[in-house]
């Protein structure tokens, strides 16, 4: 890997993910910022240099562009210890990175978008009326990881992976989409682990 650079909006989560995954593995990450608020990510010389799907986090490695978070991430940690390398164990460190995208990001992430960012004024109709499935969905996702964590420390293999950095990232910021992180004592806990290990850095770090 040479050059890595990353498109980005640095509040996002899911950039931020790529960014802890770099620290944890000292490498080096340049950045370039793009305003999702202002559209910048939608212009037509984005859409075809950089993500036709008009979206960001992009990881850039030299002159190849690999968008998806959860997969830059693996890009980025394959090989490493922050991978498993029995291969069950890293398949269920995939499974809980897909779930992510599919049971918790479109749903916490989401929120705290519309609520932060967007504001909830300025929503559409349509948005409006997804606020309560994506709050249920979003507390039952949290339950879920909950339940989990109360028997296991990391997410997969018994150990620090890939897979608790992608969970850890929109579930830390939880409570800026009004959920109430005290009442999950076992992601408590879990977060608490993630946030005091040498290599850990914040959002806005
Ligand atoms: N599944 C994608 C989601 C990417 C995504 O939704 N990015 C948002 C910010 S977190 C974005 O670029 N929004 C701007 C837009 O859609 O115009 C991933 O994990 O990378």
């Amino acid at each position: 890997m040479t050059g890595l650079i990353l498109h980005e909006y640095p509040a996002s989560g899911n950039c931020y993910k790529i960014r802890l995954v770099a620290a944890h593995l000292g490498l080096p990450l340049e950045r370039t910022s793009y305003d999702i608020m202002k559209g910048e990510t939608r212009t037509a010389e984005f859409l075809r240099d950089v993500n036709p799907n008009g979206r960001i986090p992009v990881l850039q490695d030299g002159a190849r562009l690999l968008a998806e978070s959860n997969a830059a991430c693996f890009y980025l940690a394959d090989g490493s210890e922050l991978v498993p390398d029995d291969r069950f164990e890293r398949a269920d460190m995939l499974h809980w990175m897909f779930w992510e995208q599919y049971n918790h990001e479109p749903n916490i992430a989401t929120l705290r978008l519309w609520m932060r960012f967007v504001g909830l004024d300025a929503l559409s109709e349509a948005q409006r009326m997804q606020i309560k499935n994506k709050r249920e969905a979003g507390l039952a996702a949290l339950g879920l990881m909950d339940d989990h964590l109360e028997k296991h420390r990391f997410l997969a293999a018994g150990r620090f992976t890939v897979a608790d950095i992608c969970l850890f990232a929109y579930t830390h910021l939880a409570d800026e989409a009004d959920f109430d992180l005290e009442a999950y004592p076992a992601i408590v806990a879990w977060m608490e682990r993630i946030m005091t290990l040498p290599r850990h850095v914040g959002l806005a770090d």
